[in-house]
């Protein structure tokens, strides 16, 4: 029989490629040195600093999976879903802003885009130089994108754009819009368009006062009749399909990330049990600090080894958009939990920013809703068990 490793109980790393451990070892090494020493402060003044992206950038971190003919790495889906534990296990707010840029800017230009929009932005977009965002979300239109009221209306050379994105990750700091839109020239069908910061009309003004990922900035995007060229419109994609293919590989990314951010919080739990007394022994020592610590490496473990499975499903074009619903849905679900038990184990320290767990675990509120909120997923895998919708 072999040895037990408590953190990593079924051996993910043997289970990995030589390529993927590097890459998972420099972004574990660039999270720490780099990310890790601002995220306390950014959290609490709720500061983006742009230039995380440039960093990311020449780290080779946004855009993974994306050919390195377009500036990505051409490296696999796992390897991309071990970049996000890594920098999540910082701050979820981090993860979003290289999740963003990478599978809902850089993958529909990269896969729905014309060749000369893959020439122009995707260089720029894996470098960092220019920040993207992805306008799907709006006021009206949350759990049910295809009640958005953006419209795009055919000009003589392109479009008209007008509507409201709310809740768009990056929106005030990007150079780079996609945005989904009904077009009427294409039958009221959803379509996407790239946008560009400065073009008149368009603006994106900062949603304050979140109470979660704070280090990620958030804002609307505002399009008053901003008119575009038909170079803006993303040529090979029509509908919702469009969008849900974007995220697939968001929610994929996010069932690893929230991972990273459960195993910060249940390490911390195990120290602060270890080096804590209470009743003449260490907390570590008693039936029910075990019990939750044993809990949480279980759901960590599993959860891991199923992302680990669908990641290579992903490589191989294989992955059901459920099996994404299944992983993305219960990693939160669990991560959360996780991070609100660590906090309980803590006791009053564990409301203190230097602990770094309450600020783990409301970031955690933000990443159970987005990308499809916790109920919205069991309500695609209700479906797929049943062939009965239930959305209304
Ligand atoms: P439905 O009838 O199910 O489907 C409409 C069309 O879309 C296709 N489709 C998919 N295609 C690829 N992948 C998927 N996962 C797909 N799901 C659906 C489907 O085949 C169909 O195609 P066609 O050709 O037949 O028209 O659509 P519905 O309107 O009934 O959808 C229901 C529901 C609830 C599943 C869906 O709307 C949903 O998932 N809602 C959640 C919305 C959501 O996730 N929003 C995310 C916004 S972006 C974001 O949060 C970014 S945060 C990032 C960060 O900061 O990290
Ligand atoms: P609603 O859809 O109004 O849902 C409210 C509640 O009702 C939820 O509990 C939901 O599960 C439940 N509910 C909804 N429908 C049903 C139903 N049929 N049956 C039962 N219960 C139901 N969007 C983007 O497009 N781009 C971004 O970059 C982006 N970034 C975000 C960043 C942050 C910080 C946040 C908070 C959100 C972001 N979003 C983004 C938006 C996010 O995807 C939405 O908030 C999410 O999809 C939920 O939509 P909603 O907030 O409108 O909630």
């Amino acid at each position: 029989l072999g040895s037990f490793d408590w953190e990593d109980p079924f051996r993910l790393d043997q289970q990995l490629s030589e390529e993927e451990r590097m890459l998972r070892d420099a972004a574990r090494a660039y999270a720490q040195d780099r990310l890790q020493p601002r995220a306390i402060a950014a959290y609490r003044d709720e500061v983006t600093d742009p230039e995380i992206f440039r960093e990311m950038g020449e780290m080779g971190l946004l855009g993974v999976t994306v050919p390195e003919e377009f500036g990505g790495l051409g490296a696999s889906y796992v390897a991309y879903g071990l970049v996000a534990r890594e920098v999540e296990r910082v701050d979820s707010g981090y993860r979003s802003m290289m999740s963003v840029q990478s599978s809902l800017v850089m993958y529909p230009i990269y896969a729905y885009g014309s060749d000369d929009q893959r020439r122009k932005y995707l260089p720029k977009l894996a470098s960092g130089e220019w920040i993207g965002c992805f306008g799907l979300t709006e006021p009206d239109a949350g759990s049910d994108p295809a009640g958005m009221k953006t419209v795009a209306k055919k000009t003589a050379d392109g479009y008209t754009i007008s509507g409201s994105k709310m809740w768009i990750s990056n929106s005030p700091i990007a150079d780079v819009f996609v945005v989904w839109a009904k077009s009427e020239a294409h039958g009221g069908k959803i379509r996407g368009f790239v946008l560009e910061k400065g073009m008149k009309g368009l603006s994106a003004p900062k949603i304050g006062g979140k109470l979660s990922l704070r280090a990620s900035i958030t804002g609307e995007i505002v399009m008053d009749r901003v008119e575009v060229g038909e170079d803006a419109l993303l040529p090979n994609v029509e509908g919702l399909k469009g969008p849900f293919g974007c995220l697939n590989r968001a929610r994929y990314g996010i069932s690893w990330g929230v991972l990273g951010a459960a195993e910060f919080c249940m390490q911390a739990a195990r120290q602060y049990g270890l080096d804590r007394k209470q009743f003449g022994r260490p907390l570590a020592n008693t039936q029910l600090f075990q019990l939750k610590l044993a809990n949480m490496m279980t759901e960590i473990s599993l959860g891991l080894q199923a992302s680990l499975r669908v990641g290579r499903l992903m490589d191989e074009a294989l992955a059901a958009p459920e099996m994404i619903s299944i992983v993305k849905r219960n990693n939160c679900g669990k991560a959360l939990d996780i991070a609100r038990i660590a906090r309980d184990m803590h006791g009053g320290n564990g409301i203190q920013e230097d602990y770094q767990i309450m600020r783990h675990a409301a970031n955690l509120e933000t990443v159970n809703t987005y990308e499809g909120t916790h109920d919205v997923h069991a309500l695609i895998l209700g479906r797929a068990i049943t062939g009965l919708q239930a959305f209304f």
